[in-house]
């Protein structure tokens, strides 16, 4: 198998370094964590390595946990490679070599605790090649505002578990759109629906990461 394959098959299957033993039938095998540094090495662009080894990887994870063929663990084993291998490829995101697709601000909204869904949909959007500002849990407007306005251009992200704070979502999204009205607000959780979506006056909603992945490529396109 080419370099860069085994690298995205090292992503898709969440093999993350040589000492790993999972998944079971790679064990022995160099993990993405070694295939990266072996890339560089011989000289394949860093770049390349991202657009052709990591991220298709991630891709095929997203598809497949959308279609439960995967689950979270996988999922979580699939963005604990890809971090053994981005390890590698930092100098180059930080020396401006190799270049993100855009950067997106992700958190949970005010008064909501659940993190589970927001940080799988994290791991993915950072998967595809864009940079992840993940503000955590219980954010506040004033925060996400902040956070857009010293990032511009960026798309904001917001997830909401409870029908309680699924209300504190509808303002926070009216007062970013009020204070900057061409920001892009992408929406998703388990309570939601599109329509509420379009009641509230946000850009997208998904009720997966890859959804939101996909919404993301469009922007750039
Ligand atoms: Co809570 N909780 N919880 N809880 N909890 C729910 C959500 C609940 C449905 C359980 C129930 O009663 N059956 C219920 C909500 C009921 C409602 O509002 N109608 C509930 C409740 C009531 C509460 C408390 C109020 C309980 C209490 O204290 N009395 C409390 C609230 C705390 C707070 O937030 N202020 C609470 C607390 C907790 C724990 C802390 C114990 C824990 C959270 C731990 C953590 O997140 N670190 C927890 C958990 C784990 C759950 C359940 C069991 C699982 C949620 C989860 O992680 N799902 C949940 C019941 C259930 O769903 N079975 C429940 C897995 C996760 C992968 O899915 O988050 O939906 P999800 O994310 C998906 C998609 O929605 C989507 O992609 C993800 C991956 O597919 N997605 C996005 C999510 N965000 C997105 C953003 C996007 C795009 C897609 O773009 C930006």
């Amino acid at each position: 198998m080419e370099l860069l394959e085994q690298l995205s098959h090292c992503i898709e299957f969440g093999k993350i370094n040589l000492a790993s033993p999972y998944p079971p039938d790679m064990k022995g095998q160099d993990g993405a964590d070694e295939l990266a540094k072996t890339a560089l090495d011989q000289g394949v662009p860093a770049n390349d390595i991202l657009q052709k080894g990591l991220v298709p990887g991630m891709e095929r994870v997203g598809v497949k946990f959308r279609e439960n063929k995967v689950f979270v663990p996988q999922v979580l084993m699939s963005a604990k490679a890809m971090s053994s291998a981005m390890v590698h490829l930092k100098p180059f995101f930080q020396s401006g070599e190799v270049q993100r697709k855009g950067k997106f601000v992700i958190g949970t909204v005010a008064g909501d605790l659940h993190d589970i869904g927001k940080n799988l949909v994290s791991m993915m959007i950072e998967g595809s090649g864009w940079e992840v500002i993940d503000l955590g849990v219980d954010v506040s407007t004033a925060k996400l505002l902040e956070t857009a306005k010293a990032n511009p251009n960026c798309v904001v992200g917001l997830s909401a578990l409870l029908t309680t704070t699924m209300n504190n979502m509808a303002a926070t999204v009216k007062e970013i759109k009020a204070e900057l009205p061409d920001q892009v607000v992408i929406v998703g959780g388990a309570p939601l629906t599109d329509d509420f979506r379009k009641e509230i006056g946000a850009d997208f909603y998904s009720p997966d990461p890859q959804g939101a992945v996909e919404y993301l490529k469009t922007l750039v396109a």
